[in-house]
């Protein structure tokens, strides 16, 4: 299986969103100003994204089936829609789901210029909203964060329903650990990963405050047993870099 290309577009515009002093920092949001910079962004902030894309990849050529449907919910720009549509076969339909206007907006423009055989639409919706049927693939590539967390138990219970039979959900979360010690040395460890891609104090800090109301982390723990009482029946931990971890749920 050939590597894929993974960038949704060649040029990637900087992301200064949180670069000024802000005199108060508003609740982050994916309007037109991130979904402008989210390449840049996401590629600098979360450690192993690139790996998690080419993971995709490779798990929709393994898991994906011929005939059935494949969901990435979040999909933003379209990476992982991307990644599912260059290697799942070619009568699978991939349905790419996001509620930013933004982001549907540039992720369609993105998907323009692929020419893989294999279908797509991108839905303007709440993945709340969106119906799993005839799935063989779901992916949640770091946006469950995003959904209040009483909500989650419902999601991931009609994901596992709208599988198939030896589906997968791929589930990359950034996560917390109960152990303050741990927690503390990984919050220290992305902050040092976000330095090294150039992003400064006060631009870390800024987001971080930004992030605060709107991502809401869980545990490995949590993950795990939400996903089973989902209805899983495998459920492994198939990446981890710092606080930052993917699932691989098999139904
Ligand atoms: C990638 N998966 O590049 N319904 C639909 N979309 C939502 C909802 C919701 N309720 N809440 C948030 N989103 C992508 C990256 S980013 C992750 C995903 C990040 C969308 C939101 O608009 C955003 O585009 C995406 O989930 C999260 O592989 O920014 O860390």
């Amino acid at each position: 299986m050939l590597r894929e290309q993974c960038k949704v577009s060649r040029q990637t515009k900087r992301d200064t969103v949180y670069a000024a002093p802000m005199s108060s920092v508003e609740t982050f949001q994916f309007d037109a100003q991130v979904a402008d910079v989210f390449q840049d962004m996401i590629e600098r902030s979360v450690p192993g994204y690139g790996l998690l894309l080419e993971m995709i990849g490779m798990l929709v050529a393994r898991y994906a089936r011929p005939g059935t449907n494949c969901y990435d919910l979040g999909c933003s720009l379209g990476a992982s829609t991307l990644q599912i549509k260059h290697h799942a076969p070619d009568s699978c339909h991939v349905i790419g789901v996001d509620n930013s206007p933004a982001m549907v907006e540039r992720c369609k423009a993105n998907l323009l210029g692929d020419h893989s055989g294999v279908s797509s639409e991108i839905l303007l919706e709440d993945l709340r909203e969106t119906k799993i049927e005839k799935a063989s693939v779901v992916v949640l590539n770091f946006t469950l964060q995003f959904i209040a967390d009483a909500e989650r138990p419902d999601i991931l219970r009609r994901i596992a329903r709208g599988l198939q039979p030896g589906g997968i959900l791929i589930l990359a979360e950034k996560i917390h650990f109960p152990d303050q010690a741990q927690q503390n040395l990984m919050t220290d460890l992305h902050h040092e990963f976000k330095k090294y891609h150039g992003y400064s104090n006060l631009e870390i800090s800024q987001k971080r405050t930004a992030l605060e109301k709107v991502l809401q982390s869980n545990t490995e723990a949590e993950h795990r047993k939400r996903l089973s009482v989902a209805g899983f029946n495998q459920i492994e931990l198939c990446f981890r870099c710092f606080n930052f971890t993917a699932f691989l749920a098999i139904n």
